[in-house]
Order: C-alpha cells, then structure tokens, then sequence
C-alpha cells in the first residue's frame, strides 16, 4: 500500500476506534429520510483505497458462483442483454455525506439470483473487485428490489473513478457495502468479513442505526 492510502486506512480506523460521528439517536427508515449524522451533499465525493483500476468494456466480466446451482461467467454484453431497469435511491457514505435521488440503471440483483440459483443452504454474499477490494452482505440484504448492478447513472455510463463499467448499488447499507469494480459475486453459506469489515467497520451497516463501527 502507498504511503496515502495506508494513511487513509490508520485515519479511518482511528475514527471507528473514537466512535466519532455517532450521535446516539438511531433513526426510523420510514419517516426520517436522512440518517442520524448524515448531511446532504449535491455533487458525488469519490472514495475507495488508491487504485482505481481501468477496466475497459472488452476486458469486463462478472462471475457469480459458490454456493448456487449454476454458476455463471457474464460478459458486459451477457450482462447488457439481461433485462434493464432503471432506479431511483439515495446514497450514503459512512464519512456522513447522503446524496438523494440518483438516477440508476443496471440489472437487479434478483435478476442475478434468479440466473443463479442459490442453494437452500447460502446465507452470505462476498463481493470481489478489480482493484482487490471486498465487502460482504448477507443474502437477504442483497436480496432486496431496490439492489442493482449498475452500469448508468444520471443517463450516463459510470465513471471509472465511481467503479465503472459496473458496481454494486445497496443503497439502504452505507456505501462501504457497495463495491466497485466488481467482478465475482461470491454466493456463500458463511459470512466472510471483507476489507472494511476486518477493520473496523461493521458488519450490518445499517445508516438509520448507525452501524458506522464494530463497537
Ligand atoms: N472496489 C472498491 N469498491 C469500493 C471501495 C474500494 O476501495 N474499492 N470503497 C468503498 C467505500 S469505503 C465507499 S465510501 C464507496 C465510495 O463510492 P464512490 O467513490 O463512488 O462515492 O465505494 C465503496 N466501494
Ligand atoms: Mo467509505
């Protein structure tokens, strides 16, 4: 790791040691819109570990494997032809900026389970990406309508320095759960803490009840 990033990690870790940015008072999904200790922001911070890895449109390619009936290998166009939707939801990031209303298109995780299979004993996902990155979700969280591929946002192709050609969207988990890069989607009947997850941060990421830390 380059001198930056490392710095980046010890300052992270430091906040999740600190507890810091926890306000005490959990909130409710339903009528709070923004999470406990969250601000609006308008444009899109860009956050990740330092390398921003160039994949191109021919070099993409998606595996979806491990604890499911079919495996599958996607290429962009595989991906592509799959049925599209288009979303709308909020983001947030565990370093308190939300962004509202992003306008999303890509194909639905149920989409991809439905492809796959999982078996009736898979209750974990481990998302794998280019630059080394992982981050797990249970299968019920991923699972969800409002969870997608996505490859669009705001009507244009995503940005490479935001995961592009395609990443995950989770939206309803802090956006530490929502890799970029992506490029296996690791089905499992374990859980396997990912990058963040083994550092600090906690497991469920849920914004309303600031599951910020492991504490
Ligand atoms: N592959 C990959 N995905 C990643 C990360 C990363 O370092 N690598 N960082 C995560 C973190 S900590 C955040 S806050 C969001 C930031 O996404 P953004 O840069 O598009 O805002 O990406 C998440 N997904
Ligand atoms: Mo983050």
């Amino acid at each position: 790791m380059s001198g930056i990033k490392s710095k980046l990690i010890d300052t992270k870790q430091a906040w999740a040691k600190a507890g810091r940015l926890l306000t005490g008072k959990p909130g409710d999904p339903e009528t709070d819109r923004l999470p406990p200790g969250q601000r609006l922001v308008k444009d899109w911070p860009v956050l990740d570990l330092g390398i921003q890895p160039d994949i191109s449109p021919q070099k993409f390619f998606l595996d979806i494997d491990g604890a499911v009936e079919q495996s599958a290998h996607l290429k962009l166009g595989d991906l592509m032809a799959l049925p599209q939707a288009d979303s709308v939801s909020d983001m947030h990031c565990v370093t308190a900026w939300s962004r509202y209303d992003n306008q999303w298109q890509g194909v639905a995780a149920r989409m991809l389970l439905d492809l796959v299979r999982p078996l009736p004993s898979a209750r974990h996902v481990t998302f794998h990406a280019h630059d080394g990155y992982t981050t797990n979700v249970r299968l019920d969280q991923f699972d969800q309508p409002d969870v997608f591929l996505v490859h669009a946002w705001e009507g244009k192709p995503i940005e490479r320095v935001h995961g592009g050609p395609v990443r995950v969207l989770i939206p309803r988990l802090y956006l530490w759960k929502s890799a970029k890069w992506v490029n296996r989607i690791e089905i499992t009947t374990v859980d396997r803490p990912g990058f963040w997850e083994r550092n600090g941060y906690n497991n469920n990421a849920d914004p309303w009840l600031e599951e910020r830390y492991d504490v």
